[in-house]
């Protein structure tokens, strides 16, 4: 048996490889997974972006097995006790549970391709994407017929779907209509939380109250008023709280609802068969651990594991997962947040000189306290993101006694960067949050990973929250910026258990890179547009930026290795310009140049150099 599965996997080796190119979306259950997962795995074999999916695969694993062999290991006494302590938060969380209030969580179906068909109604009906070649941002429900979803290289998804109309985002056109909506939010939760241009979570308790309406007709009428003041359908989610609303409005997309009611019995229901793959903050690395590590794939089986989860997972996050076991979820409305973090990234030639990196890295944190000063700000968290030219990660943050915000030494604070030396401490002052580039990725004991919230250790300091800043700050980064930043980090809570092992992403993958340039990879112009293709993609997709940082990289790396040392930065230029949108025509012709030949263009890119490329 284990032997046939081996000869299984040796044969069909894309059944291991999960990105999130291949993790479904609403309107994909009938697609042939298995087709797109091959698909995606031949097209991406060979690149620097495909072994460095491998390494993280293989480090998962490696990280199951350890799970497995400490489970393996656990007596029987140390199960008895361990049972006990889950049985003893189980009862604690319960005692949390509140079913009093209604939240409805309305997502808007396939925004950015509706938005699209909207003004040409010629795509009505017909497979297409809205984003380039190198990344798409959306497709609407015909393409999600063959697996083409956003994120995906639009590359891959033309393969997958030959016909497939590709129409280029407006990201203006996207913010009016989502400005549309927000005025039709109002007029039910006049508090409510947009969560991104498309979602927004709204409490509708007092409203069904008022006019004496069940929350279905309630959800039925905030959908036909978004559709008469748009053009545009939505699906929407109802629930107890806002984990299972969001859960919920999945459920009949697109144009539909689910009403989940206030009802313990029926939430315990509901939860029960829930693959936990649906819950907000559950990500495909932890839903492979969990799977691999503990059999579990529901969200029952987490109350029945609940002892395996105590006994090798933090507090924290057994508490994040028993809470999903029993349809707990936030219920409160959160007050709005501003920034809290402030990063600065630089991308520049491999080097194993020390004296180099201490250079590189006392540039940026210069640049970093001007930008910190400049918004009147300090921090007391500084973290460093290294990402080695294999796309190795490497962070380690510091909590500094006192607040600060300039570079200049402070003998008293002095902080362990990642090289293992000190890095100078800036001086004492009073204030937030500030990192070099975010993310302190922990992997299983400690539950502060990226995005994530997070408490300050001071305990007369209000308790903040580190965003997840993998965007970059343009040197002009001012003020201004970081308050139209602020409205972004409204996105709240469904992801704040975005978890403990979805950062073995950060360690395995990650940061900087190799070029010649003391600039950052890409920047996100006015904060959504990548500078190197014009893809616009928000900041809250982080997930997804960080796929297209890597996709970049992985370029570049790909183009510096095949180009002789001395021409890396003539040619760096040559691949934004290839890069950009605007010069999607021009590639023919720069791939046709002799002088180019060295250089991999990004659809060669992905691509097995041996493969046909008319096919
Ligand atoms: N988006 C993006 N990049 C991603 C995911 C989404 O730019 N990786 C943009 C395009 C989407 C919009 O955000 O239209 C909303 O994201 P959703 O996840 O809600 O996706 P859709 O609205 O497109 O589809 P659905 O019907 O599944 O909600
Ligand atoms: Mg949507």
């Amino acid at each position: 048996m284990e032997k046939s599965e081996t000869t299984d996997d040796a044969n069909r080796p894309w059944q291991s490889y999960h990105t999130v190119y291949t993790s479904a979306k609403a309107g994909m259950d009938g697609v042939d997974k298995e087709k797109v997962q091959r698909i995606v795995y031949e097209m991406s074999k060979g690149s620097k972006y495909f072994e460095n999916e491998e390494r993280k695969e293989a480090f998962i694993r490696q990280k199951i097995e350890h799970m497995r062999a400490r489970c393996a290991k656990l007596t029987a006494a140390e199960i008895s006790h361990y049972q006990k302590v889950a049985d003893k938060k189980i009862l604690e969380l319960e005692t949390t549970r509140d079913i009093a209030r209604i939240w409805l969580h309305v997502d808007m179906d396939a925004f950015y391709a509706a938005v699209e068909t909207l003004s040409n109604p010629s795509l009505k009906g017909k497979p297409m994407a809205v984003g380039s070649m190198s990344m798409i941002s959306t497709a609407n429900y015909e393409a999600r017929k063959f697996g083409v979803r956003a994120a995906m290289p639009g590359f891959i998804a033309r393969k997958l779907c030959p016909d497939l109309i590709f129409v280029p985002t407006d990201f203006k056109k996207y913010a009016y209509y989502s400005d549309l909506t927000r005025k039709v939010f109002q007029k039910y939760d006049i508090n409510f939380i947009a969560t991104s241009l498309d979602e927004a979570y709204l409490d509708i308790t007092e409203v069904c109250r008022e006019r004496g309406l069940a929350s279905g007709e309630i959800a039925e009428e905030l959908r036909s008023s978004i559709y008469e003041e748009t053009g545009l359908t939505c699906s929407a989610g109802v629930a107890p709280n806002r984990m299972l609303a969001k859960v919920c409005s999945d459920i009949n997309k697109p144009n539909g609802q689910f009403i989940l009611p206030n009802d313990r019995m029926a939430v315990m229901t509901f939860i029960s068969s829930l693959p936990i793959r649906k819950i907000g903050g559950i990500g495909k690395v932890t839903e492979h651990i969990l799977r691999d590590a503990f059999g579990i794939t529901t969200c029952e089986e987490l109350l029945q594991k609940s002892s395996l989860l105590c006994a090798l997972f933090s507090h924290s996050t057994a508490d994040f997962f028993l809470s999903v076991g029993l349809g707990l979820g936030k219920t409160d409305t959160p007050p709005v947040r501003s920034r809290k973090s402030i990063s600065n990234e630089r991308t520049f030639s491999a080097t194993e000189d020390e004296t180099v990196l201490y250079q590189k890295l006392a540039e940026i944190a210069k640049v970093l306290s001007a930008d910190v000063q400049e918004g009147g700000l300090f921090g007391r968290t500084l973290t460093l993101k290294m990402k080695t030219a294999s796309f190795e990660v490497r962070t380690r943050a510091v909590t500094l006694q006192k607040y600060i915000c300039s570079f200049s030494t402070d003998k008293h604070e002095t902080c362990h960067n990642e090289f293992g030396a000190p890095v100078e401490g800036l001086t004492d002052l009073d204030g937030n949050y500030f990192t070099f580039r975010s993310n302190a990725a922990v992997v299983e004991e400690s539950h502060e990973p990226s995005g994530i919230e997070n408490v300050d250790r001071v305990s007369d300091k209000p308790k903040v929250r580190i965003a997840d800043d993998t965007f970059h700050i343009p040197k002009s980064f001012g003020k201004s910026e970081m308050l139209k930043e602020d409205l972004n980090l409204r996105k709240v809570e469904y992801s704040n258990h975005d978890v403990l092992v979805e950062n073995a992403d950060d360690l395995v993958s990650g940061a900087a890179s190799t070029s010649n340039q003391s600039e950052p990879l890409l920047l996100w112009i006015d904060g959504y547009k990548c500078s190197l293709c014009g893809m616009e993609l928000p900041p809250y997709f982080v997930e997804e930026r960080q796929e297209h940082s890597d996709f970049h990289l992985a370029k570049r790396l790909q183009m510096e290795e095949s180009a002789p040392h001395s021409r890396a930065p003539q040619l760096r230029q040559r691949s934004i310009e290839i890069d950009t949108a605007a010069n999607q025509g021009k590639r023919k012709k720069q791939k046709s140049s002799s002088r180019e030949c060295r250089y991999v263009p990004i659809d060669m890119f992905f691509v097995k150099s041996n493969q046909n490329f008319s096919n």
